[in-house]
């Protein structure tokens, strides 16, 4: 046995390779298979951001060890982080097995995306409790830290870096800042998800404490399914935006917390583009990564968790 509390750090996950994209794809669609067109459109955009790079393998991995080590600088080997992503190897389930291996007996998962749904947060967290409860490993899940105060200053400061590197290239013109998430089904209301609200929550305090004059909240990169996802898109807001005679928008997208696809490839490539065919100014956040305040925010959300452990 081992006295150490276990820490599964839980992310989205990214293909190991070219060759496992269709793997991962298919596990996202819940064991349906993409067709060719759909698998092209995605190797396509993987190649585009990074030449065929997975930039969230590496940005996770720096994550956990950041946090391995600013857990240790509060207190030496109390607790030990493990790594289990949703959608690609090493697996939830894997890294709950590798905490059994070692011993450990009492865990705390935490996600690394900031908001509470039902369909994000809350999936990963019943498959890590379903595999430490088959393993007799007490765990305690965070559902969200989305107004912890070092997030938000973290975000803050990259707000009011964002709006003066914008206004900057735009010739002073006044910025407005489009905060923004993954959307998801509009079913997720029916059920009383507090997603929503969370990310309203946290757009109002970064707004607030960047002191930013003008923003408003928009959803991206929704799945391309037959039901309906939450809007207005982010491009559908930059056309009103700029319609209405807005010259300049910066993106703040505070559902994500790494540079990964959704950033790097819907915002930084075809967002863009967007703005150029509208003829404003735009520009995007740098994202969190392994930024001290959010690492501190994590750690205070885990301490927080393992509090109320038995
Ligand atoms: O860089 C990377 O390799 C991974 C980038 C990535 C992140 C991410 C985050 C979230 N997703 C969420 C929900 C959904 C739902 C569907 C869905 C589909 C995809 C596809 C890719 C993908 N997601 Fe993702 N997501 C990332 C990547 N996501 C690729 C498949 C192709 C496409 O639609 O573009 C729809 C599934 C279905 O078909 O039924 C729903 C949510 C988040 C943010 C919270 C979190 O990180 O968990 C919510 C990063």
């Amino acid at each position: 046995s081992n006295d150490a509390i276990g820490v599964l750090v839980m992310s989205y996950g990214t293909p190991e390779s070219l060759d496992s994209v269709e793997e991962y794809y298919t596990h996202i669609r819940r064991g349906n298979a993409p067709s060719p067109e759909q698998l092209k459109e995605l190797v396509d955009r993987y190649e585009e951001i990074a030449g065929g790079v997975f930039p969230l393998r590496e940005n996770t991995d720096r994550q956990v060890s950041s946090l391995q080590d600013k857990l240790d600088t509060v207190e030496t080997g109390r607790y030990r982080c493990y790594q289990g992503l949703k959608h690609a190897r090493p697996y939830i389930e894997d890294g709950v097995q590798r905490m059994a291996q070692d011993g450990i007996k009492r865990a705390v998962g935490i996600v690394l995306a900031p908001h509470f749904s039902t369909m994000s947060v809350a999936s990963y967290n019943k498959r890590a409790m379903q595999e430490a409860e088959k393993h007799g490993i007490e765990m305690s899940c965070v559902d969200s830290y989305h107004l912890h105060p070092s997030l938000i200053q973290a975000l803050a400061e990259r707000v009011r870096d964002g709006i003066d590197a914008v206004s900057a290239k735009a010739g002073g013109a006044e910025v407005k800042v489009l905060f923004s998430a993954h959307s998801l089904p509009v079913r997720i209301r029916q059920v009383g998800d507090p997603y929503e609200e969370q990310l309203l929550e946290t757009s109002r305090a970064v707004a607030e404490a960047a002191r930013a004059g003008s923003w408003q909240f928009t959803w991206q990169s929704a799945g391309r399914t037959n039901e309906p996802w939450l809007g207005p898109d982010i491009m559908e807001t930059m056309s009103s935006l700029a319609e209405g005679g807005e010259k300049a928008l910066l993106a703040a997208p505070v559902g994500f917390v790494s540079d990964h696809l959704e950033v790097l490839y819907d915002l930084d490539i075809e967002a863009m583009a967007h703005a150029e065919r509208l003829g404003i100014s735009f520009g995007r956040i740098r994202m969190l990564n392994s930024d001290p305040l959010y690492m501190e925010t994590l750690a205070d959300s885990i301490r927080e968790a393992a509090a109320k452990l038995p």
